[in-house]
């Protein structure tokens, strides 16, 4: 077997090593950046796409499913729309051997899909707000690394789109999306960062945006959610109008959220340890692993009981996977600690003998005795516990490395998020972009006590800017 790598050593080799070991995803497909879900790897998928229906379920969002295809003539409706993408798209040009008329596009996301239906759709405030959702794949020709989750080109994708009365119902729609972020990021124990983006760096064709950045171990952050206000931006080239209460017509303001496998690579960056994936409960395929320990002369026994425990922990709700593979347990042990399962019970002659179940944590390598009336309460404490010790450590680290830097020096020195004064020009945020050879990703949605002076410039100011490498 190859020699495993360490996390602490080489992040990037770590996790293209663990992907592929933990079997998440099959990277052999012969398109660049566009790799395979294989069934492990897609049952997290699902199981976070699970969380985010709820919540859309939850907040009256409604599932819709768009054509993949868009005609050229309304991709071009918007004009920093299509500066902001084009370069992405890939085009449909022909049919068999005859040109088309009307080019089409992959869509790289579904604004311009969805509005020129919105349109339709859309007729008076009675109606308002209208709140949409769609997980689908979207094509983006991505010309940084690719890499599995983190970057790719084929992306499976959650977008809401809404349509507000006006400015300020749209900004209460955000509200409620950082709710919904929070709820996710919880459940996925990521900590993470809402940073308005300078303006050089919003999403095309938006008011504004919020990006929702995360912290990997090599000290570089990942975006894992876009949440934008587009104000009028939209509905002004599409037309997307409604009639007021006085019966007059008005456009209509929007927002969009939007996440994907992104937050797939986020849990096996910031959970992950040398030994493979750590999982949180609310996502892990399964949250519990039973390896029977076999003994000449009771195998049937232990197995029997092995299937009892099953049974028992399955009927309490718990995703569970009885491993009765022909192979030894220390291979099984490996198998699932390389996937990441929370929890796995081992069950022997000896056990079954002293009527107790060993029970070991994958977050902590914990090993202990349980006794069998006890294995469905401790199951359910030690997944909550689980939980909130992954997020416990990613916020720690969080903090470890996040900086305060006084001067432009200092802050180029820094691995990870770096807190700088700024006073808020784009001639100053590009520049300082340039000398630190980071990203200027923003500043915190809510205001932080601050009063010191640009680093470039040195003007008094009350703007933090955080700066990060990012991916
Ligand atoms: C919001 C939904 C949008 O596209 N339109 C509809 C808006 N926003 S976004 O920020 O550009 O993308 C949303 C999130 O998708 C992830 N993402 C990617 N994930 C994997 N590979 C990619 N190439 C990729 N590009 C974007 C990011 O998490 C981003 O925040
Ligand atoms: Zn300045």
């Amino acid at each position: 077997m190859a020699k495993s790598m360490k996390k602490s050593e080489n992040f990037s080799e770590w996790y293209n090593d663990i992907t592929e070991r933990a079997n998440l995803s099959d990277k052999r497909y012969p398109v660049k950046g566009m790799n395979i879900w294989t069934p492990y790897g897609w049952k997290i998928m699902l199981n976070i796409d699970n969380i985010i229906r709820e919540e859309m379920d939850r907040t009256k969002h409604e599932e819709v499913c768009f054509p993949l295809l868009i005609s050229e003539d309304q991709f071009a409706k918007e004009a920093e729309h299509i500066k902001g993408f084009g370069d992405d798209v890939y085009w449909v040009t022909h049919t068999g051997k005859n040109l088309l008329d009307v080019r089409l596009l992959l869509r790289p996301t579904s604004e311009t899909a969805m509005y020129p239906i919105f349109a339709l759709w859309v007729r008076s405030h009675a109606e308002l707000p209208l709140k949409t959702f769609q997980i689908v794949n979207v094509f983006r020709y991505e010309t940084k690394q690719t890499r599995a989750f983190m970057r790719v080109r084929e992306i499976h994708f959650f977008e809401a789109h809404t349509c507000h009365t006006d400015f300020d119902d749209a900004e209460k729609q955000i509200a409620e999306d950082l709710d919904i972020m929070d709820t996710l990021a919880k459940k996925l124990c990521l900590p993470y960062l809402n940073l308005r983006r300078p303006e050089w760096d919003k999403f095309a064709g938006a008011y504004y945006t919020i990006g929702v950045d995360t912290l990997m171990p090599s000290g570089r952050t990942l975006q894992i959610g876009g949440i934008h206000q587009y104000k009028e931006n939209f509905a002004k080239p599409y037309e997307i109008t409604y009639e007021d209460e006085q019966g007059e017509h008005q456009y209509v303001h929007q927002t969009t959220y939007g996440m994907s496998e992104r937050l797939v690579g986020a849990v096996i960056g910031v959970h992950g340890d040398d030994l493979g994936l750590i999982l949180p409960p609310d996502i892990a395929p399964y949250q519990v692993v039973i390896v029977p320990i076999l003994a000449k002369g009771i195998q049937e026994r232990i197995i029997e009981e092995c299937r009892n425990l099953e049974n028992e922990v399955k009927n309490a709700g718990f995703r569970v996977f009885l491993d009765t593979r022909e192979i030894r347990p220390g291979s099984k042990y490996f198998d699932w600690e390389i996937r990441g399962v929370p929890l796995r019970l081992e069950l022997g002659q000896r056990d079954l003998e002293r009527n107790v179940v060993t029970f070991v944590r994958r977050d902590t390598g914990k090993k202990e005795e349980i006794e069998r009336s006890k294995l469905i309460t401790q199951i359910t404490d030690s997944l909550r516990l689980i939980a909130e010790n992954l997020l416990e450590k990613a916020l720690s680290s969080q903090k470890k490395n996040t900086f305060l830097a006084k001067t432009l020096d200092d802050a180029k020195d820094a691995v990870g998020i770096v807190k700088i004064g700024w006073c808020g020009e784009e001639g100053c945020g590009t520049e300082i972009e340039e000398i630190t050879d980071m990203t200027v990703l923003g500043t915190p949605i809510e205001k932080e006590d601050f009063s010191g002076q640009c680093v470039l410039c040195g003007k008094t100011t009350d703007i933090v800017a955080y700066l990060a490498k990012t991916y």
